[in-house]
């Protein structure tokens, strides 16, 4: 059950559990979830897991390792990056899918923002919807609604193309809570369950270091929206600006970061390290509970 959002004690858990269709995620222990690219340019693997064979041992190795959804993503939203054709992003995520639906036991999120891709991904078996745009393209709300999928809306300022040239906030903590909410409640509108909404406040989507350090130092208010809520540090800008490494070095100060979000209320960690990030939140969980029995 969702605790009423202007609940103030600050350290219960939001949500035990995530409802995704038919399944349903327990999240009395933090979840990670696994990035998997299939974008030609992704970032971290070159376009290797372009292919089916490559993607679905991707998605195999990371199950193994602890993950509890795996999420499938074709569009690239880089800074700097453009959409795929609808075609091109149809003809990446729904196979991939498929196949992950046939064989393993997880949950499957597609990092997706339009209406035709949420469709197609939900009748290949996809459970949860992972939207960087917050379901607000024509026809995603209802489609994600139709399909009865989890969401995961977060915020972002601007588009992927220019969203790092210049974020502005008043104050971004207040802008980006107040954002989601807004958000939370469209999704209820629309028909989605309370206890199938995950925010995010959503790293490196238009926000400079500063913004992101003041976002992380207060995850703990983005608890009091009511849902669970989702943290996707892996790998990015804000590591690079927090300890002078490259893409490549960047899993210490990653698997760092996903501790501290765990303890700070954190019920999702979206990582491509998901083995290290597994060992993390459960040092991160094992602090919060500690905390809340005082
Ligand atoms: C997220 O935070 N992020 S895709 C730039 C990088 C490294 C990684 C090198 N989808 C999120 O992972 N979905 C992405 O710099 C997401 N939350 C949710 N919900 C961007 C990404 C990345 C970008």
């Amino acid at each position: 059950m969702a605790r009423p959002p202007d609940s103030t004690d600050a350290l219960e858990p939001t949500l035990v559990e995530l409802r995704c269709r038919s399944r349903v995620l327990s999240l009395a222990q933090p979840a990670v979830m696994g990035v998997l690219n299939v974008t030609p340019d992704s970032f971290s693997d070159g376009g290797l897991h372009a292919d089916l064979v490559g993607a679905l041992a991707a998605a195999r190795r990371m199950v193994a390792e602890g993950a509890g959804i795996i999420d499938v993503g074709g569009e690239s939203t880089r800074p700097g990056s453009l959409p795929p054709p609808l075609e091109e992003e149809l003809r990446r995520v729904v196979p991939v899918v498929r196949a992950i639906a046939a064989e393993l036991d997880v949950l499957i999120s597609v990092d997706t923002s339009r209406a035709e891709v949420i469709a197609a991904a939900l009748a290949a078996g996809a459970h949860l919807i992972n939207d960087v745009r917050a379901l607000q393209a024509p026809g995603a709300l209802e489609a994600a609604a139709a399909g009865g999928a989890a969401v995961c809306v977060m915020h972002m300022q601007g588009d992927p193309a220019t969203m790092q040239l210049a974020p502005r906030y008043g104050d971004v903590v207040e802008e980006v809570a107040d954002w989601l909410a807004a958000r939370v409640a469209a999704c209820r509108a629309a028909g989605i369950a309370s206890d199938a909404i995950v925010v995010d406040p959503g790293f490196g989507f238009g926000k400079n270091a500063a913004h992101q350090l003041a976002l992380f130092a207060a995850l703990e208010k983005f608890t009091r929206l009511g849902c669970p809520l989702l943290v996707g540090v892996s790998r990015k800008s804000m590591v690079g600006q927090l300890t002078g490494r490259p893409v490549a070095d960047r899993l210490a100060g990653s698997v760092a970061l996903a501790a501290l979000a765990a303890e700070r209320g954190a019920a999702i960690l979206r990582a491509h390290d998901v083995a290290a990030t597994v060992d993390a939140v459960r040092i991160g969980a094992a602090l919060r509970r500690r905390g809340e029995a005082g």
